[in-house]
């Protein structure tokens, strides 16, 4: 996940402040139904939500939508079932010694700043840190409240999940145009040709791109003309496609440079180049090397359907190119990113009909912006202890957090949203360093291992309990939309909104985060009054209650007011050096990532398990590559690789290419992290963990199996119990 830089900005006071209804009003003992839009990914998909009283009775889509017209996922159902999971948190929690022990908020806040005073004293400003995960892209004023407290405490060492996956997609925007949050989306509508690297939306509903209702989206494009899909997977969006081309993975940087140079010669569109791009021969000279035969070998794809695919793009001119986990994880992520945009340039398809275009956001009309400064792509020096690796607009890549901590240098952490042991390289040596720390806060809305660890536990609002506005993503979107989401239900027990928690502790440390006119009670009004506060005064967001998309066009405002002179910037120096020093993987097997339709990451692990266990965590491996070591389904495996291994069950996938290995993430047994390391395979550039390609070996296990994996557990077991360390005691304050 990505967040624009300034999306929460302050701004003016507003003379009048939204709404003007604010307060649940629920009438007793009758249903109610309101409509929402649903936070848990970048789709926005429209809620119609059902309560009585306390209770969510129910979840489904809204079919009003003007994007997403009813369409839901199992996960946006699944969260009346999330909101009343008995693992949710609902009390303040702080350790004393092996036990969490509840607090009231104000002890536990109180604890909390003198506990972080006194490591200050003691270390100064930058041993304390963050680590913002998904699930505040997606809470707006939680977002607002992590980064305006931490610019207010001035510490330097901030991460996010931003360089867990998508930092080659805010590399290439910034290099080709001197903004770093651009992001292509699709003209599904008119889109005749339509190539998909390293995404399944059907799944995922896209990599940054927010595609609701994937399948009535990708069926128009493959009944408008073509649908590919690039993917060692047959995915259900290869299913769906008009080619599915099963390449080897981490090999689709060749694929795009050797299209991009057939292209040049005949394919591109001259007058566009001609006016709208910088750097085209160097383009053709970095990729002339990638001819047909290198290609075929490095890919294993054959030779005619690498031709077929350059007739399909020649034959309609114009395309749409999406990427996503399979490619951005790989360490050909930033020039296969970059060569994508760039045959999107060569074919004259942004901003066009048919190609892709750029959302300048609701709230935020990027369109309208005159005053654009651009970057420069430079990187200042990674923390003292991996001072190689490059921090980007304010952060540090999550690759240093682990030997910062093991350093000394980072003693306290704060953990919003995310799950780091789920998330990062290296679980054991994550689970270690992150219980080596002086204070470890975590802001979540369940009991899960990040929660095991923590020191101070605070319980947030979920999605239906807080209002949101969907401007923090808006870039995303399939189109400029606004939409604000009130609470439907009264937060449960003792669940604050994460805002609250950021501004109550400010308070304790003497911080100022506060806009003029805050109220720092936790109650919807507040919440409504800070919403405001982050929006555009032009903007009535109560008229926003029901989503509103701009009706006027607004493609052609990159060319034209955003990139400098107009043009792109085709050929950046450090893209044309990697390229060079491009290497096919090892011809070992290689670990591929890929979602799961119930889960989000680690999230609705328990919700999504209780309905279908089938779906959880397997070592999945081609019907050939099973039968090469003698294993069935069922048997137990061990996969190894550089950083580690891990033991599983088999499940034989027809749909995978012979050669990779998928293994879900976001589970602890097994937990994939274990086959992937910080110290070694990182992307010099963005310092981003390889997680997609990686070369691992696949064995048959012989012998008793300790650890039975999470989807064999019985239902009522917690899935994670028992598989840390330090158990985590619950007690009642007394
Ligand atoms: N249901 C669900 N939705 C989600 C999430 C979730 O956990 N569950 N997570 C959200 C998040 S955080 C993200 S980042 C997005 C991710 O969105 P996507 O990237 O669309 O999702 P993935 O399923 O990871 O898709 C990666 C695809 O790449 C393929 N692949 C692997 N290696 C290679 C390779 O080398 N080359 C090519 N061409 N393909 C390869 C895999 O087989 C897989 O099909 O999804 C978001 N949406
Ligand atoms: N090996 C491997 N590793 C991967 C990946 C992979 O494909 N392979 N994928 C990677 C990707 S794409 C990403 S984005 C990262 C994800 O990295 P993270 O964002 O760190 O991980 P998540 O599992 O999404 O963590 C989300 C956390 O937020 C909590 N949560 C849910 N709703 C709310 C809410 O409303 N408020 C608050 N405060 N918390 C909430 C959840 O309970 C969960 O603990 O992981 C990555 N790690
Ligand atoms: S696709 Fe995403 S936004 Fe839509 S219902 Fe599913 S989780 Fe929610
Ligand atoms: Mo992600």
């Amino acid at each position: 996940m990505a967040i624009a830089a300034g999306s929460a900005i302050s701004r003016p006071e507003r003379e009048t402040v939204y709404p003007r209804r604010v307060t649940i009003d629920q009438r007793r003992d009758r249903e109610t139904e309101r409509r929402s839009f649903c936070r848990i990914c970048n789709a926005a998909c429209g809620l119609r939500i059902t309560t009585r009283d306390d209770r969510v009775l129910r979840v489904r889509g809204d079919p009003e939508h003007p994007l997403s017209a009813g369409y839901t996922c199992p996960k946006g159902r699944a969260s009346a079932a999330f909101h009343h999971d008995p693992r949710r948190l609902d009390h303040p929690l702080v350790r004393r010694g092996d036990t969490l022990e509840r607090r009231g908020w104000s002890e536990a806040l109180d604890d909390l700043a003198s506990a972080l005073t006194r490591i200050e004293r003691a270390h100064g400003r930058d041993a304390i840190a963050y680590y913002l995960g998904t699930a505040v892209a997606f809470d707006t004023c939680g977002y607002w409240g992590t980064q305006a407290f931490f610019d207010a405490h001035g510490t330097r060492q901030r991460y996010t999940c931003a360089t867990v996956d998508t930092p080659c997609k805010l590399l290439v925007s910034e290099l080709m145009s001197g903004y770093s949050f651009l992001h292509p989306i699709p003209d599904t509508d008119r889109c005749r040709m339509m190539l998909l690297l390293g995404t399944n939306p059907v799944v995922s509903h896209g990599h940054l791109t927010g595609m609701t209702n994937p399948v009535a989206h990708l069926r128009r494009v493959a009944r408008q003309g073509e649908l590919w899909v690039v993917d060692p997977r047959r995915t259900a969006s290869a299913r769906l496609a008009t080619r599915h081309l099963a390449i080897r993975p981490g090999t689709d940087a060749f694929l795009l440079a050797f299209l991009a140079r057939e292209l040049l010669r005949d394919g591109a569109d001259p007058e566009y180049l001609a006016n709208h791009a910088e750097g085209v021969d160097a383009l053709a000279a970095a990729v002339g090397p990638f001819d047909l035969a290198r290609t075929v070998e490095a890919t294993g794809l054959v030779a005619e359907d690498l031709l077929d695919l350059l007739a399909a793009l020649r034959r309609h001119g114009r395309f749409a190119g999406l990427s996503g986990t399979g490619t951005t994880m790989s360490a050909g992520a930033n020039v296969t990113e970059w060569l994508l945009w760039t045959l999107q340039v060569v074919t004259g398809s942004f901003e066009r009909p048919g190609g892709a275009w750029f959302n300048p956001g609701f709230t935020s009309r990027l369109d309208r912006k005159r005053d654009w400064v651009h970057e420069e792509g430079l990187a200042e020096p990674g923390p003292a202890s991996r001072p190689e690796l490059p921090r980007r607009r304010g952060e540090y890549p999550c690759a240093a957090l682990v030997d910062e901590i093991e350093a000394g240098h980072v003693r306290a952490l704060f953990v919003p949203g995310g799950n780091p042991i789920a998330a990062f390289p290296e679980t054991e040596r994550t689970i270690a360093a992150l219980r080596s720390l002086e204070v470890l806060v975590v802001g979540d809305v369940v009991e899960n291992e990040i929660v095991e660890l923590a020191t101070h536990v605070w319980p947030c609002t979920g999605q239906l309990e807080r209002a949101d506005l969907s401007g923090l993503m808006e870039f995303y979107r399939l189109a400029p939309i606004g939409q604000l989401a009130r609470p439907v239900v009264a937060p449960v027990a003792e669940r604050r909104p994460l805002w609250w928690c950021f501004d109550a502790l400010a308070e304790r440390l003497d911080l100022s985060i506060r806009p003029p006119g805050f109220e720092p009670a936790p109650t919807p009004e507040a919440e409504a009054r800070l919403l405001a506060h982050l929006t555009d005064p032009a903007i009535d967001l109560d008229a926003l209650d029901r989503a509103q998309v701009l009706d006027e066009p607004v493609a052609g405002w990159v060319v034209d007011g955003l990139l400098r002179g107009g043009r792109w910037q085709l050929a950046p120096d450090v893209f044309v050096r990697q390229l060079a020093e491009l290497e096919a993987p090892p011809s070992s097997a290689l670990l591929i990532p890929g979602r799961q339709l119930r889960t989000m990451n680690s999230a609705l692990r328990d919700v999504a398990a209780e309905r279908e266990r089938l779906d959880a965590v397997a070592i999945h491996l081609a019907p050939s590559d099973a039968e090469a070591i003698e294993a069935q389904e069922g048997d137990r495996l061990v996969v190894q690789s550089d950083a580690g291994a891990l033991e599983g069950r088999l499940q034989v996938d027809p749909d995978l290419r012979p050669g990779s290995v998928w293994i879900p993430h976001g589970w602890l047994a097994p937990n994939v992290g274990q086959l992937t390391r910080s110290d070694r395979d990182v992307d010099p550039l963005t310092g981003m963990v390889l997680q997609s390609g990686v070369p691992v070996r696949v064995e048959r296990t012989e012998g008793a199996q300790e650890s039975r994996p999470d989807s064999e557990r019985p239902r009522d077991a917690p899935l994670h119990a028992g598989r840390l360390r330090t158990k985590r005691h619950l007690t009642s304050e007394n």
